[in-house]
């Protein structure tokens, strides 16, 4: 009976666990998430230009921590502006050598949300937001951010799947060890030889 004490308090345990391991999955993928990166300003042969002049994001909404460093001899700026050409984000001219950071949230492709206001960004030529180089936007110091293609479509269910599959593991285990347990009664119980310990070591058996 001891043994069946064990099993079943192991039991209890796992089932006791588990709520707080499903907690611990939902709250990672509700947790709102923040992207941040570096944008660098730099000119190459006589071209000036951002480094990396496409930002992919994986979903929206998502917090965006942006820093401009400009690693060139002159000034740039890194800017958004709304659908009519208004300069809403804007570094400033930066000084050869500085860095200016940014932070605003990418509510959707045509939304941002910036210093506690709304508007809707200038949108990229292939989709996404243009971000540009005050002085320089005429000679193409310009780069858009965008949604990576296959990750757009918001909540994505696969979160669904890999909830489905934690119960689907946790349930195999709990019938495995009810398996377990009956199996070891029926087969203590249908065994004359095991039912008494004391008559076992009276026999001089171990
Ligand atoms: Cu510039």
């Amino acid at each position: 009976m001891r043994s069946f004490a064990l099993i079943m308090v192991a039991c209890l345990f796992v089932v006791a666990a588990s709520p707080s391991f499903v907690t611990r999955v939902s709250a990672q993928t509700v947790a709102p998430p923040t992207y941040s990166f570096t944008v660098i300003g730099e000119t190459v042969g006589n071209k000036q230009q951002f480094a990396r002049n496409l930002i992919l994001v994986t979903e929206v909404p998502i917090q965006l921590i942006v820093t401009f460093h400009n690693n060139d001899t002159m000034q740039h700026s890194f800017t958004i502006a709304d659908v009519n050409g208004t300069i809403k984000i804007n570094t400033g001219l930066v000084s050869p050598g500085l860095n200016v950071t940014l932070n605003f949230t990418v509510v959707s492709i045509t939304l941002i949300a910036y210093n506690g206001t709304q508007f809707r960004p200038e949108p990229a030529a292939g989709g996404g937001i243009v971000f540009y180089c005050i002085p320089h936007r005429g000679t193409g110091m310009v780069g858009s951010i965008a949604l990576a293609g296959a990750l757009t479509t918001g909540t994505p269910p696969e979160k669904g799947i890999l909830l489905r599959a934690y119960w689907i593991g946790i349930i195999g285990i709990a019938a495995t060890l009810l398996w377990t347990i009956i199996s070891y009664f029926l087969i203590k119980s249908s065994s004359r030889h095991f039912r008494d310990h004391r008559e076992h070591v009276r026999r001089g058996l171990p």
